[in-house]
Protein backbone atom coordinates (compact mmCIF):
# COMPACT_ATOMS: atom_id res chain seq x y z
CA UNK A 1 0.00 0.00 0.00
CA UNK A 2 0.48 3.54 -0.94
CA UNK A 3 -0.06 7.09 0.17
CA UNK A 4 -2.43 8.71 -2.39
CA UNK A 5 -0.59 11.53 -3.80
CA UNK A 6 -4.07 13.52 -4.14
CA UNK A 7 -5.94 14.34 -1.20
CA UNK A 8 -9.67 13.33 -2.71
CA UNK A 9 -12.47 13.68 -0.52
CA UNK A 10 -14.27 10.97 -2.13
CA UNK A 11 -11.92 8.54 -3.31
CA UNK A 12 -11.00 5.02 -2.25
CA UNK A 13 -11.82 4.15 1.55
CA UNK A 14 -9.29 1.82 1.91
CA UNK A 15 -5.84 0.87 0.39
CA UNK A 16 -5.30 -2.72 -0.23
CA UNK A 17 -7.42 -5.96 -0.37
CA UNK A 18 -10.35 -6.27 2.57
CA UNK A 19 -8.75 -9.09 5.01
CA UNK A 20 -11.62 -9.61 6.85
CA UNK A 21 -13.33 -13.37 6.77
CA UNK A 22 -16.11 -12.46 4.86
CA UNK A 23 -14.37 -10.81 2.01
CA UNK A 24 -11.99 -14.20 1.79
CA UNK A 25 -15.12 -15.85 2.03
CA UNK A 26 -16.21 -14.27 -1.32
CA UNK A 27 -12.75 -14.70 -2.85
CA UNK A 28 -12.60 -18.59 -1.73
CA UNK A 29 -16.17 -18.70 -3.82
CA UNK A 30 -14.29 -19.66 -7.57
CA UNK A 31 -18.08 -20.01 -9.24
CA UNK A 32 -20.64 -18.07 -9.02
CA UNK A 33 -24.22 -17.89 -10.76
CA UNK A 34 -25.88 -14.51 -12.26
CA UNK A 35 -29.45 -14.33 -12.68
CA UNK A 36 -31.15 -11.66 -14.64
CA UNK A 37 -35.60 -11.94 -14.39
CA UNK A 38 -37.63 -8.93 -14.65
CA UNK A 39 -40.45 -7.97 -16.69
CA UNK A 40 -38.42 -8.38 -19.93
CA UNK A 41 -38.25 -11.73 -19.76
CA UNK A 42 -42.02 -11.43 -20.55
CA UNK A 43 -41.03 -10.05 -24.03
CA UNK A 44 -38.64 -13.26 -25.19
CA UNK A 45 -37.00 -10.33 -26.99
CA UNK A 46 -40.06 -10.42 -29.43
CA UNK A 47 -42.45 -7.36 -29.87
CA UNK A 48 -45.71 -7.80 -31.51
CA UNK A 49 -43.89 -10.66 -33.57
CA UNK A 50 -40.80 -9.16 -34.55
CA UNK A 51 -37.15 -10.06 -33.76
CA UNK A 52 -35.54 -7.43 -31.33
CA UNK A 53 -31.62 -7.75 -31.84
CA UNK A 54 -30.52 -6.64 -29.01
CA UNK A 55 -29.92 -7.68 -25.23
CA UNK A 56 -33.88 -8.35 -24.04
CA UNK A 57 -32.94 -6.49 -20.68
CA UNK A 58 -32.77 -3.26 -23.45
CA UNK A 59 -35.99 -3.95 -25.07
CA UNK A 60 -37.65 -1.42 -23.75
CA UNK A 61 -35.22 1.35 -25.45
CA UNK A 62 -36.44 0.04 -29.12
CA UNK A 63 -38.45 2.78 -30.69
CA UNK A 64 -40.69 0.09 -31.14
CA UNK A 65 -41.77 -0.23 -27.62
CA UNK A 66 -44.03 1.89 -26.36
CA UNK A 67 -43.22 2.88 -22.69
CA UNK A 68 -46.68 2.17 -21.52
CA UNK A 69 -47.59 -0.71 -23.03
CA UNK A 70 -43.60 -1.96 -21.62
CA UNK A 71 -44.76 -1.19 -18.54
CA UNK A 72 -47.93 -2.89 -17.98
CA UNK A 73 -46.53 -5.86 -19.29
CA UNK A 74 -45.90 -7.22 -15.16
CA UNK A 75 -49.81 -7.41 -15.08
CA UNK A 76 -49.26 -10.96 -16.97
CA UNK A 77 -46.77 -11.74 -14.56
CA UNK A 78 -47.29 -14.43 -13.39
CA UNK A 79 -44.61 -17.49 -14.01
CA UNK A 80 -46.25 -21.01 -13.27
CA UNK A 81 -43.35 -22.72 -13.46
CA UNK A 82 -41.15 -20.74 -10.81
CA UNK A 83 -39.23 -22.77 -8.16
CA UNK A 84 -36.61 -20.97 -6.56
CA UNK A 85 -35.41 -24.41 -4.59
CA UNK A 86 -35.42 -26.16 -8.41
CA UNK A 87 -32.84 -22.78 -9.27
CA UNK A 88 -31.14 -23.21 -5.92
CA UNK A 89 -30.47 -27.12 -6.26
CA UNK A 90 -29.52 -26.61 -9.95
CA UNK A 91 -27.20 -23.86 -8.90
CA UNK A 92 -25.63 -26.03 -5.98
CA UNK A 93 -25.01 -29.19 -8.67
CA UNK A 94 -23.78 -27.07 -10.99
CA UNK A 95 -21.42 -26.02 -8.34
CA UNK A 96 -21.42 -22.46 -7.66
CA UNK A 97 -20.58 -20.63 -4.13
CA UNK A 98 -22.83 -17.84 -4.23
CA UNK A 99 -25.27 -16.02 -6.94
CA UNK A 100 -26.78 -12.34 -7.57
CA UNK A 101 -29.79 -11.89 -8.61
CA UNK A 102 -31.53 -9.11 -9.99
CA UNK A 103 -33.80 -7.23 -7.92
CA UNK A 104 -34.20 -4.42 -9.93
CA UNK A 105 -32.94 -3.89 -13.63
CA UNK A 106 -32.85 -0.64 -15.73
CA UNK A 107 -36.53 -0.66 -16.77
CA UNK A 108 -36.96 -0.61 -12.45
CA UNK A 109 -39.79 -3.42 -12.34
CA UNK A 110 -39.10 -4.49 -9.10
CA UNK A 111 -38.96 -8.24 -8.25
CA UNK A 112 -39.59 -7.47 -4.19
CA UNK A 113 -43.25 -5.58 -3.07
CA UNK A 114 -40.97 -2.27 -2.47
CA UNK A 115 -43.38 0.88 -0.49
CA UNK A 116 -41.31 3.04 -2.54
CA UNK A 117 -42.78 2.49 -6.18
CA UNK A 118 -45.87 0.95 -7.53
CA UNK A 119 -43.86 -1.02 -10.02
CA UNK A 120 -43.43 -3.95 -8.20
CA UNK A 121 -44.44 -7.90 -8.08
CA UNK A 122 -46.76 -6.77 -5.95
CA UNK A 123 -49.31 -5.36 -8.72
CA UNK A 124 -48.81 -8.22 -10.95
CA UNK A 125 -50.75 -11.24 -10.83
CA UNK A 126 -47.92 -13.58 -8.98
CA UNK A 127 -48.09 -11.04 -6.37
CA UNK A 128 -45.45 -12.86 -4.26
CA UNK A 129 -42.12 -11.14 -2.86
CA UNK A 130 -40.11 -13.37 -5.78
CA UNK A 131 -36.64 -11.70 -4.14
CA UNK A 132 -37.47 -13.44 -0.94
CA UNK A 133 -38.12 -16.89 -2.05
CA UNK A 134 -34.83 -16.86 -4.35
CA UNK A 135 -32.75 -15.52 -1.29
CA UNK A 136 -34.51 -18.41 1.08
CA UNK A 137 -34.14 -20.79 -1.37
CA UNK A 138 -30.41 -20.07 -1.85
CA UNK A 139 -29.48 -19.49 1.48
CA UNK A 140 -31.17 -22.83 2.41
CA UNK A 141 -28.34 -24.89 -0.53
CA UNK A 142 -25.65 -22.67 1.25
CA UNK A 143 -25.07 -20.37 -1.47
CA UNK A 144 -24.41 -16.69 -1.03
CA UNK A 145 -26.87 -14.20 -1.99
CA UNK A 146 -25.83 -10.94 -3.77
CA UNK A 147 -28.61 -8.45 -4.74
CA UNK A 148 -28.04 -6.39 -8.32
CA UNK A 149 -29.64 -2.81 -8.23
CA UNK A 150 -29.51 -0.95 -11.16
CA UNK A 151 -29.34 2.70 -10.09
CA UNK A 152 -30.54 3.37 -14.19
CA UNK A 153 -34.21 3.04 -13.37
CA UNK A 154 -36.54 4.42 -16.68
CA UNK A 155 -39.87 4.14 -14.32
CA UNK A 156 -39.27 6.58 -11.85
CA UNK A 157 -40.08 9.71 -13.04
CA UNK A 158 -37.26 11.75 -11.38
CA UNK A 159 -34.64 9.71 -13.05
CA UNK A 160 -32.72 11.85 -15.28
CA UNK A 161 -29.69 10.64 -17.18
CA UNK A 162 -28.01 14.24 -17.20
CA UNK A 163 -28.70 17.49 -14.97
CA UNK A 164 -29.14 20.31 -17.57
CA UNK A 165 -31.75 22.38 -15.65
CA UNK A 166 -32.80 23.30 -12.08
CA UNK A 167 -35.89 21.71 -12.33
CA UNK A 168 -34.04 18.27 -13.31
CA UNK A 169 -32.15 18.54 -10.22
CA UNK A 170 -34.85 19.04 -8.16
CA UNK A 171 -36.50 15.75 -9.62
CA UNK A 172 -32.77 13.93 -9.24
CA UNK A 173 -33.17 15.04 -5.18
CA UNK A 174 -36.09 13.05 -5.07
CA UNK A 175 -34.84 9.83 -6.87
CA UNK A 176 -32.02 10.45 -5.12
CA UNK A 177 -33.85 9.54 -1.58
CA UNK A 178 -35.48 6.80 -3.24
CA UNK A 179 -32.74 5.24 -4.38
CA UNK A 180 -31.60 4.94 -0.75
CA UNK A 181 -34.86 4.59 0.78
CA UNK A 182 -35.01 1.00 -1.80
CA UNK A 183 -31.29 0.12 -0.91
CA UNK A 184 -32.02 0.77 2.90
CA UNK A 185 -35.65 -1.39 2.41
CA UNK A 186 -33.54 -4.33 0.68
CA UNK A 187 -30.85 -4.32 3.44
CA UNK A 188 -33.82 -4.49 6.21
CA UNK A 189 -35.82 -7.50 4.58
CA UNK A 190 -32.94 -9.35 3.05
CA UNK A 191 -30.89 -9.73 6.05
CA UNK A 192 -29.21 -12.77 4.69
CA UNK A 193 -27.72 -11.19 1.70
CA UNK A 194 -23.61 -10.32 1.73
CA UNK A 195 -23.79 -7.61 -0.72
CA UNK A 196 -24.76 -5.23 -3.51
CA UNK A 197 -23.75 -5.85 -7.42
CA UNK A 198 -24.41 -2.47 -8.47
CA UNK A 199 -25.18 -1.35 -12.43
CA UNK A 200 -26.27 1.52 -14.53
CA UNK A 201 -23.78 3.91 -12.94
CA UNK A 202 -22.44 5.54 -16.02
CA UNK A 203 -24.84 8.64 -16.25
CA UNK A 204 -23.24 11.97 -15.73
CA UNK A 205 -26.03 12.62 -13.19
CA UNK A 206 -25.11 9.77 -11.10
CA UNK A 207 -21.20 10.61 -11.61
CA UNK A 208 -21.68 13.80 -10.36
CA UNK A 209 -23.33 12.72 -6.68
CA UNK A 210 -19.68 12.04 -5.30
CA UNK A 211 -20.64 13.63 -2.08
CA UNK A 212 -24.05 11.76 -1.65
CA UNK A 213 -22.76 8.22 -2.45
CA UNK A 214 -19.95 8.34 -0.66
CA UNK A 215 -21.99 8.53 2.31
CA UNK A 216 -24.69 6.53 1.13
CA UNK A 217 -21.98 3.89 0.98
CA UNK A 218 -20.73 4.59 4.47
CA UNK A 219 -24.50 4.41 5.37
CA UNK A 220 -25.20 0.65 4.11
CA UNK A 221 -22.11 -0.53 5.07
CA UNK A 222 -22.72 0.92 8.71
CA UNK A 223 -26.37 -0.69 8.15
CA UNK A 224 -25.25 -4.16 7.02
CA UNK A 225 -21.76 -4.77 8.78
CA UNK A 226 -19.16 -6.84 6.40
CA UNK A 227 -21.71 -5.66 3.38
CA UNK A 228 -19.67 -6.20 -0.18
CA UNK A 229 -19.81 -3.46 -2.24
CA UNK A 230 -17.84 -3.41 -6.25
CA UNK A 231 -15.96 -1.09 -7.75
CA UNK A 232 -19.43 -0.09 -9.72
CA UNK A 233 -20.87 2.14 -7.24
CA UNK A 234 -19.78 5.74 -7.23
CA UNK A 235 -17.10 8.08 -8.86
CA UNK A 236 -15.13 10.34 -6.94
CA UNK A 237 -15.38 14.41 -7.12
CA UNK A 238 -13.36 14.19 -10.49
CA UNK A 239 -16.19 11.91 -11.92
CA UNK A 240 -13.60 8.71 -11.62
CA UNK A 241 -15.37 5.49 -11.53
CA UNK A 242 -13.89 2.01 -10.36
CA UNK A 243 -10.58 3.74 -9.54
CA UNK A 244 -10.59 7.20 -7.99
CA UNK A 245 -8.07 9.53 -9.55
CA UNK A 246 -4.70 8.33 -7.43
CA UNK A 247 -5.67 5.47 -9.05
CA UNK A 248 -7.13 3.31 -6.41
CA UNK A 249 -9.72 0.79 -6.69
CA UNK A 250 -12.85 2.11 -5.19
CA UNK A 251 -15.25 -0.44 -3.30
CA UNK A 252 -14.38 -4.13 -2.15
CA UNK A 253 -13.29 -5.92 -5.62
CA UNK A 254 -13.43 -4.89 -9.03
CA UNK A 255 -16.43 -5.05 -11.04
CA UNK A 256 -15.14 -3.85 -14.70
CA UNK A 257 -14.61 -7.43 -16.30
CA UNK A 258 -17.68 -7.86 -17.57
CA UNK A 259 -17.50 -10.43 -20.75
CA UNK A 260 -14.22 -10.32 -20.76
CA UNK A 261 -11.23 -11.88 -19.22
CA UNK A 262 -7.52 -10.81 -17.91
CA UNK A 263 -4.46 -12.07 -19.81
CA UNK A 264 -2.21 -11.76 -17.07
CA UNK A 265 -1.80 -11.15 -13.08
CA UNK A 266 -0.37 -7.68 -13.96
CA UNK A 267 -3.63 -6.46 -15.85
CA UNK A 268 -5.64 -7.13 -12.34
CA UNK A 269 -2.98 -5.07 -10.15
CA UNK A 270 -3.25 -6.48 -7.35
CA UNK A 271 -6.81 -6.54 -6.43
CA UNK A 272 -9.63 -9.06 -6.15
CA UNK A 273 -12.02 -9.09 -9.48
CA UNK A 274 -15.21 -10.99 -10.53
CA UNK A 275 -16.15 -12.17 -14.20
CA UNK A 276 -19.56 -12.14 -15.39
CA UNK A 277 -20.21 -13.69 -18.42
CA UNK A 278 -23.25 -14.87 -20.80
CA UNK A 279 -23.84 -17.65 -22.36
CA UNK A 280 -24.87 -16.20 -26.09
CA UNK A 281 -22.48 -13.38 -26.82
CA UNK A 282 -24.43 -10.51 -25.27
CA UNK A 283 -27.84 -11.20 -23.89
CA UNK A 284 -28.63 -11.45 -20.02
CA UNK A 285 -32.24 -11.35 -19.57
CA UNK A 286 -34.34 -14.76 -21.38
CA UNK A 287 -34.13 -14.19 -25.03
CA UNK A 288 -35.89 -16.94 -27.48
CA UNK A 289 -33.71 -16.21 -29.93
CA UNK A 290 -30.29 -16.17 -28.91
CA UNK A 291 -28.40 -16.07 -32.41
CA UNK A 292 -24.61 -16.07 -32.91
CA UNK A 293 -21.88 -18.05 -30.94
CA UNK A 294 -23.43 -20.08 -27.80
CA UNK A 295 -20.81 -20.81 -25.49
CA UNK A 296 -20.13 -24.38 -25.00
CA UNK A 297 -19.47 -26.04 -21.15
CA UNK A 298 -15.41 -26.69 -22.10
CA UNK A 299 -15.38 -22.66 -22.95
CA UNK A 300 -17.05 -21.73 -19.68
CA UNK A 301 -15.13 -24.03 -17.38
CA UNK A 302 -11.97 -22.55 -19.41
CA UNK A 303 -12.72 -19.30 -18.29
CA UNK A 304 -13.84 -20.26 -15.06
CA UNK A 305 -10.13 -21.84 -14.69
CA UNK A 306 -8.52 -18.51 -16.21
CA UNK A 307 -10.67 -16.26 -13.74
CA UNK A 308 -9.74 -18.11 -10.86
CA UNK A 309 -5.49 -18.43 -11.85
CA UNK A 310 -5.69 -14.77 -11.83
CA UNK A 311 -7.58 -14.51 -8.58
CA UNK A 312 -10.86 -13.84 -9.62
CA UNK A 313 -14.39 -15.31 -9.38
CA UNK A 314 -16.12 -16.61 -12.78
CA UNK A 315 -19.67 -15.74 -12.65
CA UNK A 316 -21.87 -17.19 -15.10
CA UNK A 317 -25.45 -15.62 -15.99
CA UNK A 318 -29.18 -17.45 -16.52
CA UNK A 319 -31.80 -15.87 -18.04
CA UNK A 320 -35.08 -17.60 -16.99
CA UNK A 321 -38.05 -18.03 -18.98
CA UNK A 322 -41.63 -15.90 -18.29
CA UNK A 323 -42.73 -18.85 -16.71
CA UNK A 324 -39.51 -19.16 -14.40
CA UNK A 325 -37.83 -22.30 -15.51
CA UNK A 326 -34.81 -22.19 -17.27
CA UNK A 327 -33.81 -22.73 -20.51
CA UNK A 328 -33.08 -26.41 -22.19
CA UNK A 329 -29.38 -25.16 -22.93
CA UNK A 330 -28.72 -23.66 -19.39
CA UNK A 331 -30.05 -26.75 -17.74
CA UNK A 332 -27.45 -28.84 -20.13
CA UNK A 333 -24.94 -26.72 -19.37
CA UNK A 334 -25.85 -26.76 -15.42
CA UNK A 335 -25.30 -30.89 -15.86
CA UNK A 336 -22.01 -30.44 -17.71
CA UNK A 337 -20.29 -27.50 -15.68
CA UNK A 338 -21.48 -29.62 -12.14
CA UNK A 339 -20.42 -33.00 -13.68
CA UNK A 340 -16.98 -31.11 -14.09
CA UNK A 341 -17.08 -29.44 -10.77
CA UNK A 342 -18.09 -32.71 -8.52
CA UNK A 343 -14.68 -34.24 -9.65
CA UNK A 344 -12.39 -30.62 -9.96
CA UNK A 345 -14.06 -28.36 -7.54
CA UNK A 346 -10.70 -28.75 -5.28
CA UNK A 347 -8.91 -27.11 -7.61
CA UNK A 348 -11.70 -23.78 -8.16
CA UNK A 349 -12.97 -23.43 -4.46
CA UNK A 350 -10.43 -21.58 -2.02
CA UNK A 351 -7.76 -21.53 -4.84
CA UNK A 352 -5.89 -18.43 -6.03
CA UNK A 353 -2.85 -17.48 -8.63
CA UNK A 354 -0.45 -19.91 -7.87
CA UNK A 355 2.54 -17.06 -8.28
CA UNK A 356 3.81 -19.49 -11.65
CA UNK A 357 4.72 -19.39 -14.92
CA UNK A 358 1.66 -19.92 -17.15
CA UNK A 359 1.79 -22.47 -19.53
CA UNK A 360 0.05 -22.55 -23.03
CA UNK A 361 -1.51 -25.59 -22.18
CA UNK A 362 -3.90 -24.09 -19.21
CA UNK A 363 -3.77 -22.79 -15.83
CA UNK A 364 -2.27 -23.34 -12.80
CA UNK A 365 -4.14 -22.35 -9.30
CA UNK A 366 -3.29 -23.37 -5.64
CA UNK A 367 -5.83 -23.69 -2.47
CA UNK A 368 -4.81 -21.71 -0.27
CA UNK A 369 -6.00 -23.87 2.68
CA UNK A 370 -3.87 -26.83 1.54
CA UNK A 371 -1.10 -25.28 -0.08
CA UNK A 372 -1.68 -28.04 -3.27
CA UNK A 373 -1.23 -26.95 -6.68
CA UNK A 374 -3.46 -27.46 -9.65
CA UNK A 375 -3.09 -27.88 -13.11
CA UNK A 376 -5.74 -27.40 -15.33
CA UNK A 377 -5.21 -28.60 -18.75
CA UNK A 378 -7.29 -27.68 -21.44
CA UNK A 379 -4.33 -28.02 -24.57
CA UNK A 380 -2.82 -31.69 -23.74
CA UNK A 381 0.53 -31.42 -25.68
CA UNK A 382 0.84 -33.94 -28.06
CA UNK A 383 3.72 -34.99 -27.02
CA UNK A 384 2.46 -35.53 -23.92
CA UNK A 385 4.35 -34.05 -21.86
CA UNK A 386 3.52 -31.15 -19.78
CA UNK A 387 6.02 -28.25 -18.80
CA UNK A 388 6.03 -27.28 -14.81
CA UNK A 389 8.49 -24.13 -13.91
CA UNK A 390 8.52 -24.08 -10.24
CA UNK A 391 10.39 -21.43 -8.02
CA UNK A 392 13.59 -21.85 -6.01
CA UNK A 393 13.21 -23.95 -3.43
CA UNK A 394 10.32 -25.42 -4.43
CA UNK A 395 9.78 -29.61 -5.32
CA UNK A 396 7.41 -31.81 -6.90
CA UNK A 397 6.38 -34.71 -4.05
CA UNK A 398 3.66 -36.28 -6.51
CA UNK A 399 1.32 -35.55 -9.70
CA UNK A 400 -1.93 -37.25 -9.68
CA UNK A 401 -5.15 -36.90 -11.67
CA UNK A 402 -8.58 -36.00 -9.39
CA UNK A 403 -10.54 -38.42 -11.35
CA UNK A 404 -8.29 -41.52 -10.47
CA UNK A 405 -6.09 -40.52 -7.59
CA UNK A 406 -3.69 -43.53 -7.90
CA UNK A 407 -2.73 -42.37 -10.74
CA UNK A 408 1.26 -41.46 -10.16
CA UNK A 409 2.41 -39.64 -13.47
CA UNK A 410 5.94 -39.57 -14.17
CA UNK A 411 8.09 -36.18 -13.58
CA UNK A 412 11.15 -35.47 -15.71
CA UNK A 413 13.77 -32.46 -14.60
CA UNK A 414 14.87 -30.97 -17.40
CA UNK A 415 16.77 -27.57 -16.39
CA UNK A 416 17.31 -25.84 -13.45
CA UNK A 417 19.30 -22.65 -12.95
CA UNK A 418 19.05 -19.47 -9.78
CA UNK A 419 15.48 -18.65 -10.80
CA UNK A 420 14.24 -22.39 -10.77
CA UNK A 421 13.32 -25.88 -12.25
CA UNK A 422 11.90 -27.06 -14.75
CA UNK A 423 10.07 -30.04 -15.34
CA UNK A 424 7.91 -32.06 -17.96
CA UNK A 425 5.43 -33.81 -16.19
CA UNK A 426 4.42 -37.28 -18.25
CA UNK A 427 0.69 -37.47 -18.91
CA UNK A 428 1.30 -40.41 -21.32
CA UNK A 429 4.68 -42.63 -22.14
CA UNK A 430 4.37 -42.69 -25.18
CA UNK A 431 3.59 -39.72 -27.81
CA UNK A 432 1.34 -41.95 -29.75
CA UNK A 433 -0.47 -43.78 -27.71
C1 LIG B 1 -24.88 -4.02 -17.67
C2 LIG B 1 -26.36 -4.04 -18.04
O1 LIG B 1 -26.64 -2.97 -18.90
C3 LIG B 1 -26.70 -5.39 -18.65
O2 LIG B 1 -28.07 -5.46 -18.95
C4 LIG B 1 -26.37 -6.48 -17.64
O3 LIG B 1 -27.18 -6.35 -16.49
C5 LIG B 1 -24.90 -6.40 -17.27
C6 LIG B 1 -24.52 -7.37 -16.18
O4 LIG B 1 -24.54 -5.08 -16.82
O5 LIG B 1 -24.14 -4.01 -18.88
C7 LIG B 1 -22.85 -3.60 -18.90
C8 LIG B 1 -22.23 -3.10 -17.79
C9 LIG B 1 -20.89 -2.73 -17.84
C10 LIG B 1 -20.20 -2.86 -19.02
C11 LIG B 1 -20.80 -3.35 -20.15
C12 LIG B 1 -22.15 -3.71 -20.07
N1 LIG B 1 -18.84 -2.53 -19.05
O6 LIG B 1 -18.27 -2.16 -18.00
O7 LIG B 1 -18.18 -2.67 -20.11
Amino acid sequence: THRPSTYLKYGTHRLGKRPDPLMQRWRDYGFGQFIHWGAFAITEGQWKGKNYPGATEFISTWNEVSKNEYESLHKQFDPKEFNATAWARQAKEMGVQYMIFTTKHHDGFCLWPSKYTNYTIANSPYKKDIVEEVVNAYDKEGIDVYLYFSIIDWNHPGYRVALKTDADKKSYEQFKTFTANQLKELLHRYPKTKGFWFDGTWDQAWIQQAGFTDSLERELRELHPGLIIGSRFRADEYGRRHFDSNGDLMGDYEQGWERKLPESIEDVHGNDWDCVMTVPENKWGYHSDWGGHVKTSVELIEMMARSVSLDGNFVLNFGPKPQGNMRPEENKLAKEIGAWMKINHEAIYDCDYAGLEKQDWGYITRNNKTGKYYLIIFNPPVSGAVRLKLLPGMGIKKVYDLKNLDTNYNIEEVYKDNKGTEYFIHLKNNPTE
